[in-house]
């Protein structure tokens, strides 16, 4: 871990808030991408990380592997941040993620944060917040998207209930994990695990009644709540101590998870080992002996049990 100021790199874990909360810094490249065309415009992602994890799947989900090329980090994020290991830069041969920040701007000052989408044309970054680059892939990537339109993961007449769920689980939920594993007083602690908590039960009970958040269809607000639910009892309730039920407990997220991971667009991105990998081993803060943990036991198995 470490960030960019005024262009060069500070390794170092994120400084003590006055609170004692951990506080994310908000994204820096926000445009929307221009004129679509296949190969024009690059996705580096990591599939340990659920943000990231979010646009995988919509890219997969809206049929633009052909058109939209991934380069994936190495799931071990050290004291230089993400790196390119197996998987190497295609474009600018670079070693490290933030050298792709740096082509952006020399002067880059923030965290060094996937995904990222690129324009190869321009030669920068379009956008690195997911939940915006999620509905480039399914809005404005439309036209090369061997999936039908009907297959859209934000129609516009679910576009304002997607937009309150994806709001309303952020802080507490997606968000919510990292304040319970970050927090550094036991206040901070108690008050995320306390409404990540509340926020489960709600839409554990929300999802009694249908299948996903919006009704009978996949839309983003379902990546997005499964890509924090995948990982919950793999790391998050041990690693950021969100012990006080594990997911499989919460019977109707249990089956929403089953769902999501069961569906063929979905499932070729999901990748257990890699994520655990990356949570143990990176976030040494947090667990400094970077020893991986063994369990949870069977958690593959159980995912694979018909909902
Ligand atoms: N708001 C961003 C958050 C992205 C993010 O925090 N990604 C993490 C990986 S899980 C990261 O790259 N962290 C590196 C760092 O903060 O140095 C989004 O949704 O895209």
């Amino acid at each position: 871990m470490g960030q960019l100021v005024d262009g060069t790199w500070h390794p170092g874990w994120f400084g003590p808030s006055k609170t004692g909360s951990f506080e994310r810094q908000p994204t820096v490249f926000r445009s929307r991408v221009t004129t679509v065309a296949s190969g024009r415009y690059h996705l580096y992602a990591s599939r340990a990380c659920p943000w990231a994890h979010r646009t995988l799947i919509a890219r997969s989900l809206r049929g633009l592997e052909h058109a939209v090329e991934v380069t994936i980090v190495d799931p071990h994020m050290g004291a230089d941040g993400w790196v390119f290991n197996h998987d190497p830069d295609p474009i600018g041969g670079a070693k490290f993620l933030r050298e792709v920040y740096l082509r952006a701007d020399p002067h880059y000052t923030g965290r060094v944060t996937v995904p990222v989408l690129w324009d190869r044309e321009t030669n920068t970054i379009v956008n690195n917040e997911s939940r915006e680059v999620m509905r480039m892939l399914d809005l404005d990537f439309a036209s090369l998207s061997i999936a039908p339109m009907s297959n859209s993961l934000a129609p516009p007449d679910l576009r304002p209930e997607i937009d309150r769920i994806l709001d309303a689980i952020y802080e507490p939920i997606n968000n919510g994990v990292y304040r319970a594993g970050f927090a550094q007083t036991q206040a901070a602690y108690d008050t995320a695990v306390a409404d990540l908590f509340r926020a489960l039960a709600h839409w554990d009970d929300h999802l009694a009644s249908r299948p996903f958040l919006c009704g009978s269809q996949i839309t983003e607000a379902d990546i997005a709540l499964f890509t924090t639910c995948l990982r919950f009892d793999l790391v998050y309730y041990s690693h950021f101590k969100c012990n006080v039920k594990r997911l499989r407990d919460f019977v109707n997220l249990w089956k929403f998870t089953r769902r999501m991971w069961s569906h063929p667009g979905v499932r070729p991105t999901c990748f257990l080992d890699e994520i655990k990998l990356h949570y143990y081993w990176s976030q040494d803060n947090v667990n400094p002996t970077r020893i991986v943990a063994a369990g949870p036991g069977e958690y593959e198995r159980d995912l694979e049990t018909p909902v």
